[in-house]
């Protein structure tokens, strides 16, 4: 692993995994995204990770359009590095993931190394009422979905917008196989060090929320990229920050926001996307790290700025 003098503070602020009836904190319109993005970013995150909704209903969208509700305000808003998601969700064909990355043509996007299955109804049985019909049907569909990322498909986007567009990637990581995937990759000269490799536990239908296996994504890591690769990673939902605080004490740099999780601390709702970068800061100055700028997260993983 590269090992930082600093921490890069990744926020991821919307996603498609949760819905509205699960926290108003939630960003669904333009407004909200912008604003909490830029919060977010003067709260001490690097990075900003983004997806688009409909902000009549907060169903996530993948329209360029929609993006650039949005993307000019956090621009002029924020120096932060703009990670535009291609993994959008579950129900949207390739084509639709890829298509606000491809106009946008950001320095940083996410690449996601495998199909899988990507289950997040658990949540649904907690509810009685839902603020939009479609909540519910959404969150339970996950259990018979696939997200789907074949090898034909993370080819397409290194070469629509690795090679031909300079957007480098965030490596999403559900599975130790998928980072033999990148492995796979790298060795046909598609992926391109320093690897940014995002390690995601707690998806069922993903690697667990054990702490071990954080340890043993790394030692695996290690042995595959050697020196050539950055580790971030997080857990999505309760375990979040403990995930993100062991990533830094392994060398590694951090994702939060609530497209993973909803909350600030046991049984209570974060208040916006600023509120976990700020208390995830918190933490790590505590703990003697610096946390990275825009400018520094740049130099390190080789953006095109
Ligand atoms: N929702 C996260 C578990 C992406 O946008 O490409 C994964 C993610 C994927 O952020
Ligand atoms: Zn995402």
């Amino acid at each position: 692993m590269k090992k930082a003098s600093k921490v890069i503070i990744s926020c991821a602020v919307t996603g498609a995994v949760h819905t509205p009836t699960m926290s108003d904190a939630l960003p669904i319109t333009p407004a909200e995204i912008s604003e909490q993005s830029i919060a977010a970013a003067e709260a001490g995150a690097a990075i900003l990770h983004l997806h688009a909704r409909d902000p009549e209903t907060g169903y996530p969208s993948p329209a360029p359009d929609r993006f650039y509700e949005f993307l000019p305000a956090i621009k002029a808003g924020t120096d932060a590095v703009v990670n535009i998601t291609t993994g959008g969700s579950t129900r949207m064909t390739v084509q639709e993931r890829l298509a606000a990355a491809l106009r946008a043509q950001p320095e940083l996007a996410t690449m996601n190394m495998g199909s899988m299955n990507f289950v997040f109804s658990g949540a649904a049985r907690h509810y009685d009422t839902w603020k939009f019909p479609w909540e519910r049907d959404y969150l339970l569909g996950s259990e018979d979905s696939i997200f789907a990322n074949t090898f034909t498909q993370i080819e397409y986007s290194f070469r629509e917008l690795g090679d031909a567009r300079g957007t480098r990637f965030e490596f999403e990581c559900y599975d130790i196989g998928h980072l033999y995937t990148l492995a796979h990759f790298a060795d046909r000269g598609l992926a391109k060090p320093p690897f940014l490799v995002q390690c995601i536990f707690g998806i069922l239908g993903g690697i667990g929320a054990d702490p071990a296996n954080l340890s043993h994504m790394i030692t695996v890591a290690d042995k595959l990229f050697g020196d050539d690769y950055y580790l971030s990673a997080f857990a999505a939902g309760r375990h979040q920050m403990s995930f993100a605080i062991q990533s830094t004490l392994a060398g590694g740099h951090v994702r939060v926001g609530l497209e993973d999780n909803l909350y600030i601390a046991k049984g209570e709702l974060a208040k916006s996307n600023a509120d976990q970068v700020g208390k995830v800061r918190r933490i790590l100055t505590e703990l003697g790290l610096e946390i990275a700028t825009p400018t520094d997260a740049r130099a390190m993983l080789q953006l095109k700025g």
